[in-house]
């Protein structure tokens, strides 16, 4: 497990990052999002996280540069990522190329299965890069993919 340098035994965190528009989770569409709110998503990683030895940072923003900003911060600083892309996912290069500096296992989340939805949602510039892909299981596949990750880097 990735140790943190300053105190060379506790682990990095687990960084959690949410892209556009899922600020407004619990009200956005939720027959398609759900009814849980942002705040529930980041109350149930830390609990996860926490249960398994981990602190964790997150974060959400609506900004892709802000977004990137903070990939580029977590090199050395986290053991892993987890990350909803948002809308994101099917358009930006930038941040899959991003996504690779901090040289961590990253974990995809969607809360919804985007296969079952629009055309565009099923491509992901993030997917060929990412250690695993956890879609349609709502705010839960947060706590998938925290676990799968406690799991690669422990
Ligand atoms: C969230 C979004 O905002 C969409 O742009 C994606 C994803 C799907 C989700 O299911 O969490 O297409």
């Amino acid at each position: 497990m990735p140790t943190d340098p300053a105190t060379d035994s506790a682990p990095l965190p687990i960084l959690l990052l949410n892209g556009p528009n899922l600020n407004t989770l619990g009200v956005r569409e939720p027959d398609i999002y759900g009814t849980d709110t942002l705040a529930d998503v980041v109350d149930l990683a830390e609990r996860t996280a926490a249960e398994l030895g981990f602190g964790l940072r997150a974060a959400q923003t609506n900004h892709e540069g802000e977004m990137i900003d903070w990939i580029h911060e977590a090199r050395g600083a986290v053991c892993g990522i987890v990350i909803n892309p948002a809308g994101w996912t099917h358009t930006s290069v930038a941040l899959a190329d991003a996504l690779l500096i901090p040289e961590v296992p990253i974990m995809e989340v969607h809360l919804s299965n985007v296969h079952k939805r629009e055309a565009f949602r099923q491509h992901s510039y993030i997917s060929p890069n990412a250690s695993g892909i956890i879609v349609g299981y709502g705010i839960r596949g947060y706590e998938f993919a925290i676990r799968r990750l406690a799991e690669l880097v422990g």
